[in-house]
């Protein structure tokens, strides 16, 4: 049943007229959103593929600059290789064929002509780089060369495909790939890599948590996996970043070798991380409400909205709205003026489907005061004196900023329990993660998941989350491994 409460029908110029279901039907809300909010048009004719409307792009554009600068400020340094793969070069390594052959695209002609070798449209990039490594890393003192590339990649993926979260093409892939001396050095860089991750998320005020990917479901080709995973509104997780340590598998494969000081050659040892557009499925889901998206100041393509209150005295308020914006504008924020022919409240409701962190409004009356009311999208409302409306503004953001983590941080907390059988893990995978002890073996891993319907996303590197003992639930041994259960998107 929709939510009447927020449909409108009033269709004066430039007002929205679609409803948006509450946030409660998840995944009816996002889908909706999505449209409304001019984020995704999901109407492309290709199952799978969407299209960044301007207004989501923006989003991206500002999410993406704060995961370059978090990257380049840590020594990487951005580059880009070819989206098509040769043949060869894709079925070298065993394992990452096994793991990537039902999901990768082909190129076979070339107009009417039939290709001589098959071109792979990489599905992630490791067989186009590698081959380049291979020319690169000549001795220890290229190392550690730590490089990254923000793509498109296509996967044909099998399983339901949703906007921004499962795509065939993504669009949007940050892939970093690294190369070190020794084994322990790239053990540090995947360390590295997914406490970059939690900053970055934390920019975004989305909170995280960090495992290690049971065995049989690390990345193709990998010593291990490190994975990111969020807390979705309906209860799932969602994976958002992952930190590969790839040993030297790759480098035996693609001969990367490095002399050492004593000039013998050795096979270098190297890492691979990344993340895709579901940063901002879960920026989104995780922020918004029943009146459509919030946005981290940040990331805000609009940070203010100055709304001019018009009571016939129209001309003096105006000067003062365009006056109050070049004052803000100075500043360096993002800020604009809705001086469109419709109410106030149609205009409240587009700003704050739109997630624009701060509202301003000014009227005849703040005139005489010399001051404007703020209203911030998270809730407060407050008149503020016009010579103090900058710093005013910074402070709104830095406390929508904390107010959103902290709400979410609550939330995944309230929802993570210590369960001590597969029945009550079965329960409360319905709204959150279980903690359950495991014994470790991989038999024992895959009959838990098997009963319980849902995945393990693995072992918790916060120990406070890792904590515990028990016995496991299969076998009945006892251990101190405590593993983390949910359902996943
Ligand atoms: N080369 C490494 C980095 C790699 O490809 N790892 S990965 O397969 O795990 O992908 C990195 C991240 O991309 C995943 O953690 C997930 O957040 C995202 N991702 C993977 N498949 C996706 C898809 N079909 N649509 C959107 N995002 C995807
Ligand atoms: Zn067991």
């Amino acid at each position: 049943m929709k939510d009447i409460s927020h449909s409108t029908n009033r269709k004066k110029s430039g007002e929205i007229s679609r409803t948006l279901p509450p946030k409660s039907d998840f995944s009816e809300w996002y889908n909706e959103l999505l449209q409304t909010a001019s984020i995704m048009d999901v109407r492309y004719p290709v199952k799978g593929l969407y299209v960044w409307n301007p207004f989501g792009f923006s989003i991206r554009s500002k999410v993406y600059s704060i995961i370059r600068e978090l990257l380049d400020s840590t020594g990487h340094i951005e580059a880009q290789f070819p989206l098509l793969i040769p043949e060869h070069e894709f079925m070298k390594e065993a394992e990452h064929i096994k793991g990537f052959e039902d999901e990768v695209y082909w190129v076979t002609h070339g107009g009417t002509d039939m290709l001589d070798v098959k071109l792979a449209l990489r599905p992630t990039s490791e067989t186009a780089i590698y081959p380049m490594y291979k020319l690169w890393v000549r001795s220890h003192s290229d190392l550690p060369l730590l490089i990254y590339q923000i793509v498109n990649t296509f996967r044909y993926e099998t399983k339901h495909t949703r906007p921004l979260i499962r795509l065939r093409e993504i669009t949007s892939f940050k892939e970093a790939h690294t190369v070190h001396a020794t084994w322990d050095d790239a053990a540090d860089q995947v360390k590295k890599a997914t406490h970059i991750y939690q900053e970055f998320y934390s920019r975004l005020a989305v909170p995280t948590i960090v495992s290690k990917r049971p065995d049989w479901d690390k990345f193709p080709g990998a010593d291990y996996t490190m994975a990111v995973d969020v807390l979705m509104p309906d209860g799932k997780t969602l994976q958002v970043g992952t930190a590969h340590h790839l040993g030297d598998n790759f480098a035996q494969t693609f001969e990367i070798k490095y002399e050492n000081e004593e000039g013998e050659q050795i096979l270098a040892q190297q890492t691979c991380y990344g993340v895709s557009e579901r940063c901002i499925a879960a920026l989104i889901s995780i922020h918004g409400d029943n009146n459509g998206l919030v946005l981290p100041p940040e990331v805000a393509p609009t940070q203010v909205v100055i709304i001019p209150i018009l009571f016939g005295s129209d001309k003096e308020v105006l000067m003062a709205c365009n006056n109050v914006k070049d004052i803000i504008q100075h500043s360096g924020l993002r800020v604009t003026i809705d001086d469109s022919d419709a109410r106030p409240g149609s205009k409240y409701f587009k700003w704050e489907l739109k997630g624009t962190p701060v509202r301003i409004e000014i009227g005849p009356r703040d005139l005489k005061n010399n001051s404007v009311v703020m209203v911030k999208r998270t809730g407060g409302k407050t008149n503020i004196p016009i010579d103090e409306i900058v710093p005013r503004i910074n402070k709104a953001f830095k406390e929508i900023h904390d107010n959103l983590f902290e709400t979410a941080a609550q939330l995944l907390h309230s929802r993570i329990r210590l369960c001590f059988d597969l029945d009550e893990v079965k329960d409360h995978v319905k709204t959150g993660i279980a903690r359950i002890p495991w014994c470790g073996e991989q038999a024992c891993g895959l009959e838990m998941e098997e009963i319980v319907g849902s995945g393990i996303l693995g072992t918790p590197e916060d120990p406070e989350l890792g904590k515990g003992n028990g016995t496991c639930p299969v076998c009945g041994k006892p251990t101190d491994i405590i593993v983390l259960m949910a359902r996943t998107y």
